[in-house]
């Protein structure tokens, strides 16, 4: 088997965990979908990890399916997720928690990366502006550093994210 993904990745991360403890062979293959965007979507058109390709070919995507797989593998005495009852709703619940809490955190990683490369590119069009404009720049300067500011006020003044 072959888990595609990076380690930085959450659901990367608990789909290698289990394939661990079930002692499942598997080799990785640490594509990015920042870095490997054409091999990653080539994979999954979706362009998202973790997919799990299977010795006969098949591909499996996210990270919920690929457990539910490797739990029938294993069988019910040996799987993590108990296969039905309280059992059963008490594991899936704390998971809808934690990948829930994880989907939250890249949402916001990613609208803060937004917000930085949408800075990037307007500080570039107004050095264009200002060469023919340098009056209307001056203007578009000022409602760029009111927007940034009301954005640091709501972030608690961190507007800068480094990855
Ligand atoms: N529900 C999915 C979420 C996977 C996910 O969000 N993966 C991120 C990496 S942490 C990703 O590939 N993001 C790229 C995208 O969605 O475009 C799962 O459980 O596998």
């Amino acid at each position: 088997m072959i888990l595609v993904g990076q380690y930085d990745s959450p659901f990367v991360r608990r789909v290698a965990v289990s394939l661990h403890h079930y002692h499942m062979p598997f080799t990785r293959k640490p594509l990015s979908v920042f870095g490997d965007k054409k091999e990653v979507q080539a994979i999954n058109p979706l362009l998202r990890v973790p997919i799990l390709i299977l010795e006969n070919g098949e591909t499996l995507i996210d990270s919920n399916a690929i457990l539910d797989h490797l739990d029938h593998v294993v069988g019910n005495a040996r799987a993590l997720t108990p296969p039905n009852g309280p059992e059963r709703r008490k594991v899936l619940q704390i998971c809808a928690v934690s990948t829930g809490i994880s989907d939250k955190v890249d949402d916001g990683l990613r609208r803060l990366r937004g917000d930085q490369g949408r800075q990037a590119s307007s500080r570039r069009q107004n050095s264009l502006l200002s060469r023919r404009h340098p009056s209307a720049a001056e203007q578009s300067r000022d409602e760029g550093r009111r927007e940034v500011d009301g954005r640091a006020g709501l972030a608690g003044g961190h507007h800068q994210i480094r990855q």
